[in-house]
Parts: C-alpha cells; sequence; structure tokens
C-alpha cells in the first residue's frame, strides 16, 4: 500500500536520518529470548490460540511505506515494511477463531523484552496499521523488532510494539499497566492531535521528552553492542 506522505512532519516533531533503536532506557538491555519464535499467542476472553505468524495461509503479505514519529519528538520518514494488515489478519484470523465480544474496546500487546501496550480496536483496524515481520526488504533485526512487531503509523511509536509474544482483545483495560507512568500513556496517542500524553497539552511533552531523545539513543545503542558482544 503506498500512503501519501505529507511534506511537512506532525506537529512539534523534527527529522531523524537515521531509525536509531529507542524506548524507555528501562528496556534498553532488556532483548526478545526467542527472536525466531514466530508462534504469537492471541486472546479473546476464554478463548486462546498460538498462530503461527510465519505461515499465514489466509493473509495477504503487503509492502507499505510511512513515517515513524516517536514521542520524544523525532522521526523517521519513508521506511519500508512487509508484513500484514492488522484489520486483515484481525477478520481471517482473530474473528472466526476466537469470536471475540463485540463489546471488544482494547487491544493489549505484551513484548518478549516485558515491554507492553494498550491500543483502541478501532485505532489498530485503521488500513495502515501492520503486523511487520520485515524492514527494507529484510528480517525484522533485533534492534528492530524481531520477530514481529505492530506498526501504527497514525500513533506515536510507544504504541509500535515490538518482539510481540501475545496479543489479547479485552472489553476493558484491567489487565494493562503501563511500562512506566500512566501519564506518559495517551489512550489514543494520535500524531496529528499531538497526544502525547495523559493530563498535560502535548507541546508541554515536547520539552519534557525532547532533552533526553541523545542520552536515551546512546543507552539503547551500548546496550545493543554489549548484547551482541556476549551472546
Ligand atoms: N517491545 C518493545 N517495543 C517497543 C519499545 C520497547 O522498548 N520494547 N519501545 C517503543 C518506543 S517508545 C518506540 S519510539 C519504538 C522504537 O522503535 P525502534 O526501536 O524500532 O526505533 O518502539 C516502541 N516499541
Ligand atoms: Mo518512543
Amino acid at each position: 500500500m503506498k500512503l501519501k506522505l505529507k511534506d511537512d512532519l506532525p506537529p512539534g516533531q523534527y527529522e531523524l536520518m537515521e531509525f536509531p533503536r529507542f524506548g524507555l532506557t528501562k528496556f534498553a538491555g532488556r532483548f526478545p529470548d526467542r527472536p525466531n519464535e514466530h508462534s504469537i499467542l492471541i486472546k479473546a476472553g476464554i478463548n486462546q490460540l498460538n498462530w503461527l505468524a510465519d505461515q499465514p495461509a489466509r493473509l495477504q503479505r503487503i509492502n507499505q511505506r510511512c513515517d515513524f514519529h516517536c514521542v520524544t519528538t523525532w522521526s523517521k520518514r519513508g521506511l519500508n515494511w512487509s508484513g500484514f494488515r492488522f484489520s486483515v489478519f484481525y477478520e481471517n484470523i482473530v474473528v472466526p477463531l476466537l469470536q471475540p465480544e463485540s463489546h471488544t474496546k482494547y487491544v493489549i500487546f505484551r513484548c518478549q523484552d516485558g515491554f507492553r501496550a494498550r491500543l483502541l480496536l478501532t485505532n489498530v483496524l485503521a488500513p495502515d496499521v501492520l503486523l511487520a515481520d520485515r524492514l527494507e526488504n529484510a528480517p525484522l533485526s533485533i534492534a528492530h523488532g524481531a520477530p514481529l512487531r505492530l506498526i501504527a503509523p497514525a500513533q506515536y511509536g510507544y504504541k509500535s510494539a515490538k518482539h510481540i509474544k501475545v496479543i489479547e482483545f479485552c472489553q476493558d483495560d484491567r489487565a494493562y499497566t503501563a511500562p512506566l507512568f500512566e501519564f506518559m500513556d495517551h489512550p489514543r496517542a494520535r500524531v496529528e492531535h499531538e497526544e502525547r500524553g495523559k493530563f498535560l497539552p502535548g507541546p508541554i511533552f515536547r520539552w519534557l521528552y525532547r532533552p533526553l531523545v541523545n542520552p536515551v539513543r546512546r543507552k539503547f545503542r551500548i546496550a545493543l553492542t554489549n548484547h551482541r558482544t556476549t551472546s
């Protein structure tokens, strides 16, 4: 799918030429324990199944070029992902096999490094949301989310869960706790509306987060180098 890339960046964002490994610093030194494990646990109410993400016979593979916007104000433009449309996965796998409740409102992603993300079902069903297993014509690296990650281009990067282990469909979000602070975790996190976090206007978060970008990038880079030399 070709998305129309906008000429301007969304409000408060600046462009990076590289695509750094990034996140909350508490996850910098945590890595997927099974980066080649393509079995994902999918749950809806009391129903669950193991889905093999590398043999999705019923799902059409698509390529998508889109921009990536981190809440800390950096953006990487024009990344080429390959994978499966989340809405097609939902209609062809989740609905027929797990019969989620009609009141399903949230989708919770749990990751191999302990990270988690909560999205509204209406947001993940947007046509540009992917379960991606390839970036720039190569399988996802450990840095960028192996074996499988979400790509939700309209949401800030913290919704694009890497190293997915479990996907849960729920009516409420009681099973979810934010990976750091609840105020940093906006339920929609729409980039266009600058929904960076809760309680405070978006532009305030720019000034809180921007000074952290370089130190966080450095922490993530050093941790990856150490991981490569010790494993
Ligand atoms: N499993 C996992 N997913 C994650 C994170 C993480 O630390 N662990 N960080 C999030 C944040 S804050 C961002 S900006 C993006 C960064 O993606 P990248 O490392 O591929 O650049 O991943 C998101 N998904
Ligand atoms: Mo981020």
